[in-house]
């Protein structure tokens, strides 16, 4: 019994020097845990000899709702205090803004493919696409170059496992497709889209890159359309005071054919790495569509002519942006992306 009531008190003045949440739960495992004090003294009841028992449980149980009692009455004042500590505490200024939930923006990429859309819709232009795994029917041989014909050189391809299967090298065979779907009818498309190259990566060239290719074909189309045509989108996508530049060139699905290239923006036209020093960069290929492509696509050359062109949408941004790496559209980068 004496054992007990010396429980109690060393309890009772170890509780009232708790201070705090956590010495207030230690106390409570200490005496009313598993193995606590309370808990092993009320186990040992039912070892208590006969005569004694009694005596023992009752004050087994009184001791137990005593503390018990205690550590309520202890555990509300530090309740209170905590409560007290808080209202003390400078309140929440509700008027302070929120925080912004971070936005995501359009891809420079994406960004410039819709104002390229824009500006050749307003144009009459509709847009069409084409699929990025071609054959090379599709690829070369419609487009006037059977196996073997040396301008396949012009386009490093990559080829899949299965023969005849590649990843187009460019947006032109979507030509072959429009002209087999609108079936001799008149013609103004635009077929954005990637495109995947086998060549070394540098500042101006990646192996995957988006073309924006254009096709018009009608009874009286002519170079002067297809000039009309480049003029009107350079100057809606870069101002009236850059300068366009249109020089002849070779394709074998055009004929004439052309080049145009704009005044390289990042060297003011003094010539840097990016323009290969020339103060000019090659935006897009272009020219009259080939008869033998317009007679593969169902048209007959004797009643129909056309213009083709195919630029590079990166090329474009970086002319617009100043930008002097391609590389930096597919970095993942956004310390670069958020600039726009
Ligand atoms: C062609 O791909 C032709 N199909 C374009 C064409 C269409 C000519 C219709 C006539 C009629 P070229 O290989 O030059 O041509 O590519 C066209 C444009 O794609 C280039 O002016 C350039 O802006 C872009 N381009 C080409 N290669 C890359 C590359 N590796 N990385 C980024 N852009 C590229």
């Amino acid at each position: 019994m004496s054992d007990l009531a010396n429980l109690e008190q060393r309890a009772l003045s170890e509780l009232n020097a708790t201070d705090g949440e956590e010495s207030l739960r230690a106390w409570k495992t200490r005496y009313f845990g598993e193995q606590g004090e309370v808990t092993l003294a009320l186990k040992n009841i039912g070892k208590i000899p006969g005569p004694e028992r009694a005596a023992y449980g009752k004050e087994c149980n009184r001791i137990k709702a005593s503390l018990g009692e205690a550590f309520e009455v202890r555990q509300q004042a530090e309740k209170d205090k905590a409560l007290e500590r808080s209202l003390a505490e400078p309140p929440i200024d509700v008027t302070l803004p929120g925080r912004r939930p971070a936005h995501g923006r359009l891809h420079l990429a994406t960004q410039v493919m819709r104002d390229i859309r824009g500006i050749f819709a307003d144009l009459g232009f509709q847009v069409y696409r084409s699929r990025e795994v071609e054959d090379d029917e599709h690829n070369f041989g419609l487009l006037n170059m059977p196996p073997h014909h040396p301008a396949r050189d012009m386009w490093d391809t990559f080829h899949t496992m299965t023969p005849g299967v590649l990843l187009r090298t460019h947006t032109s065979p979507g030509q072959i497709h429009v002209m087999r779907q609108f079936k001799g009818k008149p013609i103004r498309v635009i077929l954005p889209g990637m495109c995947y190259r086998y060549e070394a990566i540098t500042t101006r060239s990646e192996i995957q890159f988006q073309q924006v290719e254009g096709l018009a074909i009608g009874s009286r189309v002519s170079m002067a359309d297809l000039k009309g045509t480049i003029s009107a989108f350079a100057r809606r996508m870069f101002g009236e005071e850059r300068q366009v530049r249109i020089r002849s060139s070779y394709f074998p699905f055009t004929e004439p054919s052309i080049e145009v290239d704009m005044d390289c923006i990042v060297c003011a036209g003094k010539g840097c790495s990016l323009c290969k020093k020339s103060g000019w960069l090659e935006i897009m290929g272009a020219g009259m569509v080939h008869p033998t492509v317009l007679k593969n696509g169902g048209y007959d050359p004797e009643q129909f002519t056309g213009f083709a062109f195919g630029m590079g949408p990166q090329r474009i941004a970086m002319l617009k942006y100043a930008i002097d790496d391609i590389r930096q559209f597919w970095g993942n980068d956004l310390r670069f992306l958020q600039q726009f």
